[in-house]
């Protein structure tokens, strides 16, 4: 008996080791089909018909204001299922800023929150966490930018999420990293000036200055987001979430790096690219704000154009880049310029830029912006028009592309948006509009969460989902 056992066992393992030699076999021949045995084979279907990037992650959205929003709003154009939390009755703050429409949601809400779904919850009611809990459990990825210390506060903390949803990835905006000013509540001119850009921006003569793009909000927004994608990925791996920080301080030094860059190239000498260097004016012991120089090798500045005593948009940007320099010599007509010692080179030029542009701009100011940037593509000179947000709205190619986009929307009518900057050729966004107060709460309470509609009808009840009435407000 006890011998039979044997050879039937001996059988076996050798039946068992052929089966592996041909899975192992199996696995080579699909990893050299596809070049990678972790990846389906590729689809066959048309391009766009693959689903969207995203599908099939869903987010747990409880962002305000503009940097978080903007981080959900490209997570939903890729497709994931962002689901907004909002307090009720007042939902995000932007709702009822800026209104230019009486009774409409205002367009810094509607412009930061299309392809979302919204639910109200207060999330320090016991019935609202029961639902915050449920929500933990079915989303990939919590979202937020509340001040500091907020979503500990609501009972959300990290060792609370990552228990109910270990897959959970845990994403926040900051206004700083941990040090001196972590709890610090920061909006975006705050993080422009911490960051590092308004030092560097303006005249050197004049105070600091913010710019209109908003790389503390925005700029943060779009980092977060790719640390989004890259915890999802990881977690393919590991099976596990993680927390994701974007620190809006940090966000706008990383967009300010050529200024890192400068400051310790002061170290060796004076900055020759900037124009105050070919004034003669002394450099200091920190990066200058710079004017409009170019931050590159190339300099560049900004010049008057045909209308520009009406038009406070009639300027261009012109690059006097160094292998068109006789080109630029000859369409301002100074054609001696080209072998001229003083000029023929850029080290030469360097103390003349001024001088340089006065006279490349007596001719610009003979011609409309869109002329010069006609005449000098034509001969490979960078120049950039001095576009309006007027004239960007109504350029017909940014609407083509989808970049300028007309939405209609319930309350307001049509208006203007700004699409998914980012192009993907199997990933086709749509914008559709932004979401009503609380409009999903109802379909993402039965059709996500699958309350039942005793449940339901309890949750809502408890007044957990309701703006409290204004009698009990006002006790
Ligand atoms: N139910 C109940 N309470 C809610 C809620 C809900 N659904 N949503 C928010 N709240 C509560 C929070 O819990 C918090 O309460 P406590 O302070 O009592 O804990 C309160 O609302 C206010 O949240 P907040 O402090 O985040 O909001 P604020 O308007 O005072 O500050 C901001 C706004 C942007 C300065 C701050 O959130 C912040 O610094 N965020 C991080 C940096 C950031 O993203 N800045 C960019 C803003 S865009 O320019």
């Amino acid at each position: 008996m006890a011998t039979r056992k044997k050879s039937k066992g001996k059988g076996r393992a050798k039946a068992a080791s052929r089966k592996v030699v041909k899975l192992k076999s199996k696995a080579i021949a699909a990893k050299k089909a596809n070049g990678n045995g972790h990846l389906p084979r590729p689809s066959s279907k048309a391009w766009g018909q693959a689903g969207k990037a995203l599908t099939g992650v869903r987010i747990l959205d409880f962002t305000h204001v503009q940097s978080g929003p903007t981080c959900t709003q490209l997570l939903a154009w890729f497709g994931a299922d962002v689901i907004k939390v909002e307090r009720p009755g007042v939902g995000d703050i932007t709702r009822g800023q800026l209104v230019d429409v009486k009774g409409a949601d205002s367009l810094y809400f509607t412009m930061l929150n299309h392809n979302k779904r919204s639910i109200t919850i207060d999330s320090k009611h016991p019935q609202g966490k029961r639902v915050l809990n449920e929500l933990i459990k079915t989303c990939d990825v919590l979202v937020e930018n509340f001040a500091p210390g907020a979503l500990d506060r609501m009972g959300l903390t990290w060792e609370h999420i990552h228990k109910l949803n270990p897959r959970m990835v845990v994403a926040s905006v900051k206004g700083f990293g941990p040090g001196p000013y972590e709890d610090c509540k920061v909006y975006e001119n705050v993080a422009q000036c911490a960051g590092g850009s308004a030092s560097t921006t303006g005249f050197r003569e004049g105070a600091p200055l913010v710019t209109g793009a908003q790389i503390g909000d925005s700029g943060t927004g779009l980092h977060l987001a790719l640390g989004i994608v890259c915890a999802l990925f990881q977690r393919n791996r590991t099976g596990r979430g993680q927390k994701v920080l974007a620190a809006m301080q940090d966000g706008v030094l990383n967009l300010c790096r050529v200024k890192l860059r400068d400051q310790q190239r002061l170290k060796a000498g004076p900055l020759t690219e900037y124009s105050q260097y070919g004034e003669g004016v002394p450099f200091g012991a920190s990066v200058p704000r710079a004017g409009n120089d170019s931050g590159g090798g190339q300099p560049g500045w900004i010049l008057k154009c045909k209308g520009w005593e009406n038009d406070p948009d009639a300027y261009i940007y012109f690059i006097t880049q160094a292998p068109v320099w006789g080109e630029i010599c000859d369409l301002i007509g100074e054609p001696t310029w080209k072998t001229d010692p003083d000029y023929v080179t850029p080290r030469a030029r360097l103390p003349k830029l001024k001088k340089i542009f006065e006279r490349i701009e007596q001719w610009t100011m003979t011609k409309t912006k869109f002329e010069v940037m006609e005449i000098c593509n034509k001969v490979d000179i960078p120049v950039g028009p001095i576009l309006s947000m007027k004239e960007i709205a109504e350029e017909p190619s940014l609407r083509k592309t989808g970049t300028v986009v007309e939405v209609d929307h319930p309350t307001r009518g049509k208006y203007l948006t700004v699409g998914n900057p980012i192009k993907m050729s199997d990933s086709i966004s749509e914008v559709k509009r932004s979401p009503l107060l609380g409009e999903h709460t109802d379909e993402i309470l039965k059709d996500v969460l699958k309350f039942s509609a005793k449940d339901i009808a309890e949750i809502k009840n408890s007044g957990a989902l309701s703006a409290p009435k204004k009698e009990e407000k006002a006790a």
